[in-house]
């Protein structure tokens, strides 16, 4: 039961018995998440003021202030899910390979593993644009109290018990799923206090906004080209608003807000497009089937593709229903 205006930590609480396996730990494991959101955000509050472009590593007498914000962002995320022993392994799209936590406390007892993109659209930060942190939540497959191994990671995103993303915007929210609905909940900067500002987060029935990078449409397969014309043509409800940000995050979340489709094609020279599918599009997918819409990479639901590599990439279709069934109809026509 979502009320407006709750604390998340309240409704974490009062929604603990709607989690697949309710035995606190996923409980926690979000509230690790919340916690090094909160930090992020006070980084990338004061980026302006702070040497950004600097190289990651560069030390200065100030500390960290050199760093790159998303090595800050990767580096707080894995932190705090390390030290607070939360989950047996993470993988994140700053890094290679994933990691193993062994636990001092736990014994390696825990049963989640999170994947996460710690910063996403970073390169909007000089031109201060809204920013964002995405991840996914999945419950081990290997035997508890072991060495979590790749299989754990890849699974495929119907195998989700948690995802979101947290937007550092003109407000800073969560929202998240953990299949039953979506949420979402903006921090109050004064309080450090985050609260229920969109419970059931739902799209529009119908949408009318497609974003999608133009500039490269002439790579774009044929079917993505005519769904393009389609929605620019002069015909019933048409032509849709275009609004392309380049922050997935903030694409997404105003496409579920106000209705519309994300789309980043396969192209002649992004044989797979640009997103990852474990730490970028299946979160997403899930968020957006749980808001009542849609995720595919063209031909297929997103949560059914069974992932092959940690940093795999997948084309991406992701809004409103009917409107990915449309551009799946001109895809699959164009073939
Ligand atoms: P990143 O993970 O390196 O930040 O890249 C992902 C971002 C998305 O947020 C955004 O939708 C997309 O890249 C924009 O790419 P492009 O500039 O090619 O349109
Ligand atoms: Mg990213």
């Amino acid at each position: 039961m979502a009320t407006k205006n709750q604390t998340l930590g309240e409704f974490i609480i009062e929604n603990q018995a709607e989690f697949q396996y309710s035995s606190g730990e996923l409980s926690r494991l979000i509230n690790s998440i919340r916690l090094a959101a909160k930090m992020v955000n006070h980084e990338v509050n004061k980026a302006g003021l702070v040497d950004i472009t600097g190289s990651a590593g560069n030390v200065n007498t100030q500390g960290e202030d050199q760093q790159k914000l998303d090595v800050f962002a990767n580096n707080t995320f894995i932190k705090t899910l390390t030290n607070r022993e939360i989950v047996c392994g993470i993988a994140s799209e700053e890094n290679d390979d994933y990691i193993i936590i062994e636990g001092q406390r736990c014994d390696n007892k825990n049963k989640y593993v999170v994947l996460i993109d710690p910063l996403d659209g970073s390169s909007n930060i000089d031109v201060n644009v809204s920013v964002g942190t995405i991840f996914s939540i999945y419950r081990r497959v290997t035997p508890v109290g072991t060495p979590v191994q790749m299989e754990d990671f890849l699974q495929p995103g119907n195998m989700q018990v948690a995802a979101g993303y947290i937007i550092y915007g003109t407000s800073t929210m969560l929202v998240y799923t953990t299949g039953h609905g979506v949420n979402g909940f903006t921090l109050n900067p004064a309080l450090g206090t985050y609260y229920l500002s969109h419970p059931n987060m739902t799209f529009p029935e119908t949408g009318r906004i497609y974003s999608v990078n133009e500039g490269n449409y002439n790579h774009f397969p044929q079917g993505v080209k005519d769904y393009i014309k389609y929605c620019q043509k002069e015909e019933e409800d048409r032509p849709y608003t275009s609004r392309y940000i380049g922050s997935l995050v903030s694409d997404i979340h105003r496409n579920i807000i106000k209705g519309g489709i994300y789309m980043y094609p396969k192209s002649s020279v992004a044989n797979n497009g640009k997103l990852r599918l474990l730490y970028e599009c299946n979160p997403m997918a899930f968020i957006a089937e749980q808001a009542g819409g849609a995720a595919s990479n063209g031909y297929e639901r997103i949560m059914n593709l069974k992932p092959s590599e940690l940093h795999e990439r997948v084309p991406f279709f992701c809004g409103n229903k009917e409107m990915v069934e449309k551009v799946e109809e001109y895809i699959q026509k164009a073939d």
